[in-house]
């Protein structure tokens, strides 16, 4: 497949999925535009009501997933995930727990709340936040364990290089850390925070700095 192809996201201004495939197009070193569409707006064509929807190379794209796979596979020599049936099965193992269990408890628990008072000044239900600290808690401690053993998604290339566990896993953790109940418990896991540091000053991470990150 050709290199530089020109990739089209729509999706929401801040959206953690919608960064995600614009971290994956400057890894590739694609040129990408976004065109901000909401996600239950009738613009948006995603089946399922979600961003973000992707155009490249005459495809229509769905799902962040499929998405960052064809972008590394076709235009990237699939340098963000490693052959290795083993090492392979780590990395899906990473962007699974990313995608079905942190995204879902720190979305829902904190960073849409506190979105949303920012944004559109609804009010922080103190009772929500309460509610979901100690599952949010209990995922950082895992995340923390995990970076302190071999088995964290930095191994996932057996080399502690770059991967796509680390593309969906930065912009995840990182909105926990825009809320301040995620810095607080984020502050407390070293590893954890040491690993966030880091990636920010990657030119894949500054390229795709929200504006409420500034
Ligand atoms: N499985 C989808 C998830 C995408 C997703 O949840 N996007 C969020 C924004 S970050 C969204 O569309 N939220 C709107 C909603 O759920 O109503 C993917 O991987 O692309």
């Amino acid at each position: 497949m050709s290199d530089k192809a020109q990739v089209r996201i729509f999706g929401t201004v801040i959206s953690t999925y919608t960064r995600i495939v614009q971290i994956t197009c400057e890894e590739a070193g694609l040129s990408h535009q976004t065109t901000a569409t909401a996600a239950n707006s009738p613009q948006n064509r995603h089946p399922f009501g979600k961003v973000p929807v992707v155009e490249v190379d005459a495809l229509e794209l769905i799902e962040s997933v499929a998405i960052a796979q064809y972008l590394d596979n076709a235009h990237n020599g699939g340098a963000l995930q490693p052959s290795d049936p083993a090492k392979r099965a780590v990395l899906d193992k990473w962007i699974a727990i990313a995608n079905n269990y942190l995204f879902p408890l720190f979305e829902g628990g904190l960073v849409m709340p506190w979105i949303m008072h920012r944004v559109a000044g609804f009010p922080i239900d103190p009772e929500k936040i309460n509610h979901a600290l100690p599952q949010i808690s209990r995922a950082l401690g895992f995340l923390e364990a995990e970076l302190q053993s071999d088995g964290a998604w930095t191994r996932a290339d057996g080399e502690g290089g770059f991967t796509l566990a680390d593309v969906f896993l930065y912009p995840i953790v990182r909105s926990l850390e825009l809320t301040p109940q995620g810095e607080v418990g984020i502050a407390q896991c070293d590893h954890l925070k040491a690993w966030l540091d880091a990636l920010g000053n990657r030119s894949s991470i500054t390229a795709t700095r929200w504006e409420i990150e500034n």
